[in-house]
């Protein structure tokens, strides 16, 4: 049975007391112990940002890329292996500013990754600059009058792009991240779980106090169906007074990317002898 101990990593939080990112951390770490997933069974992928830094404090495969560019490095991760778990943890500047392409190609191919972004709508560690999340009129270093664009609708855009599962969390509401991030464990396909991660060092308006006087649960909703996506992608516009959070849309059943790639349907490429993926050319040049 996996433990919480076996993810215990010698490193510690370099993160600032009360950040949000503790919560998002220990959720992680809560979900896979209650999966029954080891260390060895999963990699960690991030980019660069206070959030992106959760690889070097789990004990666990991890990797930690370029600013913007973890999706890149997981897909190629997967193509090598998709016996793998790969999870992805990085922020809304990393995720959705430089890496904003690679949010959309990677729902298209959808690979079989958990793809957790630590959304505190702002750039914390090169100290406050505003992000793509950023509400508009956001006040920050380089937003002195007020952030002048709209912000980028995560959910919205998984949702068009054709994501099958979508989902948002908080990182102040642990009990219920981890429910969700099981979730996204057991889901086959691309799993968007994008969490309100409060920086309390430099995002005064999106606070704790801020979501728990807004937040409220999807699936404390009657009526509310997973299986409805023009239901979920209105759901995904709510912002004001109440804010959603929870499951917005699931399908099952859709190939993955490694369903469809013909050299990985029978088994990760890794498992494969190299002899047989390369053409006869290649072999007499390099073997
Ligand atoms: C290519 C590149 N551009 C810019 C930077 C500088 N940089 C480092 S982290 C960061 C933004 C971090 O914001 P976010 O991704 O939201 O993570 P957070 O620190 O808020 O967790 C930037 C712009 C960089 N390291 N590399
Ligand atoms: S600057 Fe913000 S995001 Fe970074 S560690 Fe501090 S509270 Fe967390
Ligand atoms: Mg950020």
């Amino acid at each position: 049975m996996a433990e919480l101990k076996d993810y215990l990593s010698p490193n510690k939080p370099t993160w600032c007391p009360g950040c949000g990112n503790f919560g998002i951390w220990n959720a992680l770490k809560n979900a896979l112990v209650n999966r029954n997933i080891k260390p060895h069974e999963i990699l960690i992928v991030s980019g660069i940002g206070c959030g992106s830094k959760l690889p070097d404090y789990t004990r666990a495969n991890g990797l930690m890329t370029l600013h913007g560019r973890p999706l890149p490095a997981a897909t190629g991760a997967y193509l090598a292996n998709h016996d793998l778990k790969i999870i992805l943890t990085h922020g809304d500047g990393d995720g959705f500013s430089m890496g904003g392409n690679h949010f959309i190609h990677a729902i298209r191919r959808n690979i079989d990754v958990v793809d957790i972004y630590q959304d505190n709508k702002v750039y914390g560690l090169t100290k406050g600059q505003y992000s793509p999340t950023s509400e508009k009129g956001f006040v920050s270093k380089t937003s002195q009058r007020g952030s002048i664009e709209e912000s980028v609708k995560p959910i919205s855009l998984a949702l068009g792009q054709g994501a099958t599962f979508v989902s948002r969390g908080f990182a102040g509401d642990i009990d219920h991240l981890v429910w969700l991030i099981e979730q996204a464990l057991d889901h086959r396909g691309y799993s968007l779980v994008d969490v309100f991660q409060p920086c309390v060092s430099f995002n005064k308006v999106n606070t704790y106090q801020f979501y728990q006087q807004r937040i409220y649960k999807l699936q404390d909703e009657e009526d509310y169906d997973i299986t409805n996506r023009e239901l979920a992608f209105k759901k995904s516009l709510e912002w004001g007074d109440r804010i959603p959070i929870g499951i917005f849309y699931k399908e099952e059943g859709k190939p993955t990317y490694a369903d469809e790639l013909v050299p990985l349907k029978e088994k990760p490429l890794v498992k494969q002898e190299l002899g047989a993926l390369i053409s006869e050319s290649l072999k007499s040049e390099f073997m």
